[in-house]
């Protein structure tokens, strides 16, 4: 067994593991964070009063909010000397969010991204071609540490520039690619630009996330590029992709990393802690971080505990599609955007690649959804503007262009923009 790869003989030793680590993060955060000592002295706790995993509801939650209020390096627990590397994540308004690792932080990061590879099928010795985004996004550097730990050879490609990515593809024959979902869509028209039919390359495992990507889309994937193509989760807050990842003998939803995290599904509105098996926000708390541990971290992804299947001991979690704050309101009907693409890439005739426009129209709410079609693209009009309107009783415009019209994402996709805002 790889050196990575968890080993407990239960789910209770699992637990028991979890408690002690849960101790010691709740009490090294609050002995060195004027931050969490403040919040938990207003709330009432102390780390005494963790004395099993449940005690954890007593205390307050953490959100993107108190990063920005403590930023640049607020809430860091350890002298700044003792950081080997920082993150930044970019938020939608003001000042970025600032991640900050020691060196134990960055080791216990690539063992987890080594196992994350190993469950989807990866190994030693494999060529990763990394196309996720190398820079202050977590996801290039973080997928890089744990590929060289594991002993795969990384080409560390970054975004863009999809013609030598393509040539790279062909020369140095990866067997894994990793990057966002809507990337690799991106690459998948450059090797066919390039004369390279995608099923013909050595690619044989897609490690993929960032962004949230829908059932449909993976089948896409797995069909265009003939490679099984997995989930990888994770955030910038709490560390950056390997939270969770989707393994390769057991797909449908992910396996959290609860030695490393511990997970919980609070209702989105009232915070109440929700019962395994109900959907909800997930909320995230570290268990060995050190520079900047997080204690019940609101991710507002929406999602689901299951319990462990195979030979792992770690509960598992629905693939997240969609963000609390991603739900878009028309007129009083919800939907979110994952819903409107299972429509498109239902549509053989559509390419996968759209955009999603809502404004506000006088008093009125209205919806555009902007596609590529090959076709002339008036039946393909006619029946997704159907199809919304009976599948979720919402009246769309429906608007489409040539193929290669809409920009490509060389990273996290942009696809939804609300005007009203
Ligand atoms: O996206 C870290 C990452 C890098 C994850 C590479 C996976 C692969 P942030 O930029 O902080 O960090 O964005 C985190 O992206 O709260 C989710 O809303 C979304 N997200 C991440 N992974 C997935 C996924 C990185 N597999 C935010 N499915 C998260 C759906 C995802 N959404």
């Amino acid at each position: 067994m790889h050196p990575d790869w968890p080993n407990y003989a239960s789910r209770a030793a699992l637990q028991a593991e979890q408690l002690a680590r849960l101790k010691w993060s709740v009490a090294h955060a609050y002995g060195n964070t004027g931050y969490y000592r403040a919040k938990c002295d207003e709330a009432g706790v102390t780390p005494g009063d963790i004395e099993s995993l449940a005690d954890l509801s007593r205390f307050p939650f953490t959100r993107k909010s108190d990063f920005r209020e403590n930023y640049p390096l607020g809430m860091l627990a350890v002298p700044r000397e003792m950081l080997v590397r920082m993150h930044a994540s970019s938020g939608t308004t003001g000042k970025p969010t600032i991640v900050g690792y020691t060196k134990n932080d960055i080791d216990v990061w690539d063992g987890l991204i080594a196992r994350c590879i190993l469950a989807a099928g990866g190994k030693s010795g494999d060529v990763l071609h990394n196309a996720f985004g190398y820079g202050l996004f977590t996801g290039g550097l973080g997928l890089h540490g744990g590929a060289e730990r594991l002993g795969c050879a990384v080409v560390p490609a970054s975004g863009g520039q999809s013609e030598r990515q393509v040539q790279l593809i062909c020369d140095l024959k990866p067997r894994i690619i990793a990057c966002t979902p809507s990337y690799l869509l991106a690459l998948g028209e450059a090797l066919e630009r390039a004369g390279v039919d995608p099923r013909e390359t050595s690619l044989e495992i897609g490690i993929h996330g960032a962004e949230p990507w829908s059932e449909e889309m993976r089948r896409e994937i797995e069909r265009r590029f003939g490679i099984t193509a997995l989930d990888i989760y994770g955030l910038s807050e709490v560390q950056g992709p390997g939270v969770a990842q989707e393994r390769a003998d057991a797909r449908g939803a992910l396996t959290v990393w609860e030695d490393a995290f511990y997970p919980e599904i609070v209702d989105p509105e009232t915070g109440a802690v929700r019962p395994e098996g109900e959907e909800g926000e997930l909320v995230l708390t570290s268990l060995a971080k050190e520079g900047m541990p997080i204690i019940r971290y609101r991710t507002g992804d929406l999602t689901r505990l299951s319990p462990p299947v195979g030979d792992l001991p770690m509960r598992r979690m629905d693939r997240v599609l969609g963000r609390s704050d991603d739900m878009l309101i028309i007129r009083g009907l919800n939907i979110f955007p994952r819903q409107i693409e299972e429509l498109i890439l239902a549509d053989a005739s559509l390419s996968p690649h759209y955009r999603i426009d809502v404004r506000r129209d006088g008093a009125l709410d209205t919806l555009t959804i902007t596609v590529e079609c090959e076709a002339a693209g008036d039946v393909a009009r006619a029946r997704l503007g159907q199809h919304m309107k009976s599948r979720y009783g919402i009246t769309a415009i429906v608007v489409i262009e040539k193929p290669g019209t809409l920009p490509r994402s060389e990273g996290k996709a942009k696809r939804v923009f609300d005007h009203r805002k």
